[in-house]
């Protein structure tokens, strides 16, 4: 499940999700900058170590196209092992990002230079349960299922734990068919933005191991920020907006407050564990 910042994290974890996307375009979105590498790469690193703080399941990096060539995506891999990161995305389009969805034909990268960069990226691991999955964007490219075929198992070869391959079509018929032609020969990640009428149930009939549902929690968020400062802003008072949105109480419970009251208590001089005086 998408989370932005370390917030989302904790609410994705504390939903029940089993691990983190930490998505390019919802990280961006929540800077105010666009999804085309306008923040740098150690801004989202930044971010991505904010999550990986306040959570404890595996936060996935959305790498983008790696921050350059093989030599920076080596250097992103390294750091991102040194903050406890437990994977990462790298797509085969060139620096600087377009988002899968705008336009039609995206550049590619050269299959062999990306499969060099993957290598460099599984040989500068340090961590050894780290993951690189490599992105096939031929599909998005408007490229042939061959073509998508032929790229996953090239990378596949060049030491790519699992494909992310995606898609831009309405409905599931492209990825069933990549899935059904892959078979087993890598895990399949896929990222069911714009073909979210599929039930999950065929998704897992057809072997894929994993989905990404990569920017719903910036889209919620945008949406009930919107509701709610039109609604201030129109009417200028709480009365109707202040049921529905979080309390100022759940977000202490949601970032645990009371630890630190319980902390001040053991380690500060003259600290004593009150009752709960919140006003909140
Ligand atoms: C992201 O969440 O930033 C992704 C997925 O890369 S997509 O926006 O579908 O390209
Ligand atoms: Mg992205």
């Amino acid at each position: 499940m998408e989370a932005h910042n370390g917030l989302s994290a904790r609410i994705v974890e504390a939903e029940g999700f089993e691990g983190i996307w930490a998505s390019g375009l919802s990280i961006s979105t929540a800077l105010g900058v666009r999804d085309a590498n306008e923040a740098s790469w150690t801004q989202v690193l930044d971010v991505a170590e904010f999550m990986v703080d306040a959570t404890s399941i595996p936060v996935m990096l959305d790498g983008d196209t790696g921050f350059g060539n093989f030599n920076n995506a080596r250097r992103l891999i390294r750091k991102l092992c040194q903050r406890q990161i437990a994977a990462v995305c790298i797509e085969d389009k060139v620096f600087p990002k377009t988002n899968s969805f705008i336009g039609a034909a995206q550049e590619l990268a050269d299959p062999q230079e990306f499969s060099g960069k993957i290598k460099a990226c599984k040989d500068s691991q340090t961590d050894s349960n780290f993951a690189v999955v490599a992105r096939v964007e031929a599909l998005i490219a408007g490229r042939s299922m061959q073509e998508a075929l032929d790229r996953a198992a090239t990378y596949h070869d060049a030491g790519a734990d699992a494909i992310l391959i995606h898609s831009k079509k309405p409905d599931a018929g492209e990825i069933l068919t990549f899935a059904n032609m892959w078979g087993n020969t890598a895990p399949l990640v896929i990222v069911p933005t714009t073909y979210y009428n599929t039930p999950t149930e065929e998704f897992e009939k057809a072997g894929i191991s994993m989905v990404i549902w990569a920017n719903h929690n910036i889209r919620a968020a945008t949406s009930i920020m919107l509701t709610t400062c039109r609604h201030i802003r129109q009417h200028r008072h709480l009365r109707d907006i202040e049921k529905k949105i979080t309390s100022v109480g759940e977000i202490f419970d949601l970032l645990g407050y009371a630890e630190l009251e319980a902390a001040k208590a053991r380690y500060l001089p003259g600290e004593e564990m009150t009752k709960d005086d919140r006003v909140f």
